[in-house]
Formats: structure tokens, sequence, C-alpha cells
């Protein structure tokens, strides 16, 4: 089995369109591939962030994907933090990795012109990424496409360590899904349904109160028509239930389309309302028993220990090509 990492940063709480667009995958990957996932949580400082919660977000992240069925059993979870050599890495990589293209980073791009000013670790991000990477000889990188461009980064700094000291890391690639369907804010459903929102009822968080998305359901924009049709450009509203209650379903748009044939938008909504409702009920109920179990720390030492005795080796290997050895 070839194996595959990717990493989620462990800010806000996690949105139906983040379980839809990329758990959902994870889920169809924990049997194909063999597994790595972690809590980004050193990434996450590059941007401040307040201590007090830091802490809870990490356990919250990894009890709600165990909720959502990531199988620790299938998977490796560990905390990146816990793990030394991430950063040992970071810093090996840095020095092989230029100022220019840290720069040109549309990411590093995007977020530093915001601001008046930034850390050097919004800059250096995309290194500590490579690393994240590099330590475990992976083969895919499974990433929305806003990563695209740092996994590419990751590829040219593997390439370029591998020319320089001798064969030391295996070339990743990014694996970008193209089923993952992008679910679009209720109230706006012209951009993407995102935790950064400042509208919360266009928006369903994994752990909002089962009422309340009820109604967030409800009053979704739709347009003026009555007829329940898959049409993106048209009825993006109508068309952006639809791809919810098609991912949570399993069925196709045109059965979907067929159920509700002369059917209002009021009983369309009560169905996709129900369907949302009682799918977020049974995460919940098991993310309420893990969090207050010892699952977690079962789970993140077993990942610690496995992915330290992995990233120690490659870390060793790397510092020695470098010329670090008594
Ligand atoms: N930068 C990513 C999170 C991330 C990651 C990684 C993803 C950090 N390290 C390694 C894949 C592989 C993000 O912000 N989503």
């Amino acid at each position: 089995m070839e194996r595959i990492l990717t990493g989620l940063q462990p800010t806000g709480v996690i949105t139906l369109a983040n379980y839809i667009g990329s758990i959902k995958q994870m889920i169809e990957y924990q049997d194909k591939y063999e597994s790595f996932i972690f809590v980004a949580d050193l990434h996450s400082i590059t941007i401040p962030q307040d201590k007090d919660t830091l802490s809870n977000r990490i356990r919250d992240l990894v009890a709600l994907y165990l909720a959502c069925g990531i199988d620790p059993k299938k998977n490796t979870i560990f905390v990146q933090s816990e793990n030394v050599y991430h950063t040992n890495m970071s810093w090996l990589l840095e020095c092989n990795t230029y100022y220019g293209e840290l720069s040109r980073m549309h990411q590093f791009k995007e977020k530093s012109k915001k601001q008046e000013s930034f850390t050097a670790g919004l800059l250096t991000y995309p290194v500590l990424m490579a690393a994240d990477i590099l330590l475990y000889d992976v083969k895919y990188v499974p990433v929305g496409i806003d990563q695209k461009q740092h996994v590419e980064l990751a590829r040219d700094i593997a390439i370029r360590f591998n020319k320089k000291y001798g064969d030391t890391f295996r070339v990743p690639e990014p694996l970008i899904s193209e089923s993952g369907t992008k679910i679009l804010d209720l109230c706006n459903p012209t951009k993407k349904m995102s935790k950064s929102s400042d509208n919360p009822k266009g928006v369903i968080k994994l752990l909002d109160n089962i009422n309340d998305v009820r109604k967030k359901i409800m009053g979704a924009t739709t347009d003026s028509e009555t007829v329940v049709k898959y049409d993106m450009e048209n009825k993006p509203g109508i068309s952006n239930l639809i791809n919810i209650y098609v991912s949570l379903t399993g069925k196709t748009i045109k059965e979907v389309e067929s159920e509700f044939e002369g059917c209002n938008y009021g009983t369309f909504k009560t169905k996709v309302a129900d369907t949302v409702c009682e799918f977020l009920e049974g995460i919940q109920k098991k993310y309420n028993e893990i969090i207050k179990s010892d699952i977690i720390d079962k789970v993140l030492d077993n990942g610690k220990e496995i992915t330290t005795n992995l990233a120690s080796k490659k870390y060793e290997d790397a510092k020695k090509k470098m010329g670090f050895y008594r």
C-alpha cells in the first residue's frame, strides 16, 4: 500500500463543507492507502492563536475526525508539535530553499498583503510543510487546490536536496480530488461555505445545535422558481442543497430531481434538513462519547511513537548527508 499524508490546521470548528469536500474523501482513502493524518498545530501559529483554546481545539479536531469515521486502526494520527523532527527537518530544508521561492507563494502574497506586519513564520510556513511531507517517504499528498503550490515546492526542495547531497527524499505528488463537491454558503450561494464567514446563518458546523441547523437550511437562499432542478449557474441555492443531499444519501442528482418532481421548495428543504440533522446527530453522539473517553490520548500516543521513529531516521540521514557527523 502506498503511503499518503495530510495535515489539518486546528483553527475553528469543522463545517459540513469540510466533511463533504475532504473528510469523506479521506474515509475512502483509508482502505486504499496507508494514511498519516496529523494536526498541523505548528502551522496554525503563523497567525496569532489564543493559547488557552489551542489545546482544546487540537483534541476537538481529533475527536471530530474519529466521530466522522476516520478509523484509528487504519490511519496513523498524530500531533505535529509532539514530534520534534518536523521543526528540526524544517531548518535543514530552510537552508536549502530560497527567499525568492517563498515570497512568490500565492498564499504568502495573499495573507501578507492584508497585514501591516506579519511573522517570519508566515513566510517560511511552506518549508515546514515540506518537512512534514518529506520525513515520511509519501507517494501522495491529498490537499485542496489552494495547497497545490506548497506541495510543488516540497517536490522542488526534495529534488534539489537529492541532487546536492545524494538520494534522500521520495519526491511526492499532490492528490487533488476531482470528486469532492464544493458546498456553498447557504445565504450567499456564490461563495464557498467557510468557517471564517461573517454570517453564521450561511454556515453549518458539525457541532451546531440541531434546531439551528434546521433553521439555517429552511432559510437557505433559493430562486423564485419552484422546480427542484440542478442548474449551478441559474439556481445555485437549490443546486447547493441538491449537492448536500446527494453527498449524504449517495443518490444521484437525477434521482433527486425525480424524487422531488412537482414538490415545492418547502418540501424539498424539509427533507434536506431531516437528512442533515439526522447525520449530524449521529456524529455529535459519537463525538460526545469520544471526547470524554481516553481514546484520543491512546490514538495520539500511538501516532507519536510510530511517526517519531520514522522521522528520526529520515532526519538523521539528511543531517549526515549535509555533513553533520562525528
Ligand atoms: N497547509 C495545510 C496544512 C498542512 C499540510 C501539511 C497538508 C500542513 N502541513 C502537509 C498536507 C501535507 C493547510 O493549511 N490546509
